[in-house]
């Protein structure tokens, strides 16, 4: 089986309102999954994914039944915080959060439409690169950018990475990124209403760390 399968994003409802207890335990798997990446190097970030969903969490657990969606989280901070809002709580780890699960989907899109660079097949780089352009790069100054140049070194082999979410199993490519493909099919709509609830309530920030 595979770890995108084993952990796939529930079909949002008409209004595209994102369940919170769902979405926190189908993101909960999402850092140990940098453990089959086979390097170090991801630790930061998966401390950083970590930190995030543990503080959305903490808000979630102190009253299930006010934060039954994301958006109700947002909500309630904005009236708690006031002018803090949206720098604060877990407004400010689900605006963090969403931004390295935008770097997934690019990522994992850009592996499903055959992305490679003809030189090295067997590398993502390419794909890599794409992604941290499109999802992340804007909000890192240049020392995080050194890091991501660095980082980028450590990026497995296409054919490990592929293996790494067949949970280690040898299976064919075609297989992997058919399950790759079924997986975006509720997650990237999942990425894109998180993306559309921050511009509609006016929470997205554009500073840099
Ligand atoms: C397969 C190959 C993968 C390669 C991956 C490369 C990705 C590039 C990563 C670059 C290195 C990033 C390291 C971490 C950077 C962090 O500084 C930033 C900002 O972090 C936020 O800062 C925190 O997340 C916030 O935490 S909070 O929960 O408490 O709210 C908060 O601390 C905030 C600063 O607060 S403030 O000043 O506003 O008060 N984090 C990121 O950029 C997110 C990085 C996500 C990378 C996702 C990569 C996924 C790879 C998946 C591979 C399958």
């Amino acid at each position: 089986m595979s770890v995108l399968l084993d952990n796939q994003f529930k079909e949002l409802p008409p209004d595209k309102s994102v369940d919170t207890k769902t979405f926190l335990d189908t993101v909960s798997h999402l850092p140990a999954f940098f453990d089959c990446l086979g390097s170090k190097a991801f630790s930061a970030i998966k401390s950083d994914i970590n930190g995030n969903i543990t503080k959305i969490k903490a808000v979630y657990v102190k009253d299930p039944a006010k934060y039954v969606t994301l958006q109700d989280i947002l909500e309630a901070e904005r009236a708690e915080y006031a002018s803090e809002w949206p720098k604060v709580g877990a407004t400010l780890a689900l605006m963090w959060l969403k931004r390295g699960l935008r770097f997934i989907q690019i990522l994992l899109q850009s592996l499903a439409d055959g992305e490679k660079d003809e030189n090295n097949p067997n590398l993502i780089k390419v794909n890599v690169t794409k992604a941290y352009e499109q999802a992340l790069k804007r909000y890192h100054g240049w020392m995080v950018q050194r890091i991501f140049s660095a980082v980028l070194f450590a990026a497995p082999y296409r054919s490990n990475f592929l293996k790494a979410l067949s949970k280690g199993e040898e299976v064919k490519e075609e297989e992997c990124l058919a399950n790759i493909r079924h997986f975006l099919v509720n997650y990237t709509p999942t990425v894109d209403a998180i993306y559309e609830m921050y511009m509609n309530l006016n929470a997205e920030l554009d500073y840099t760390v």
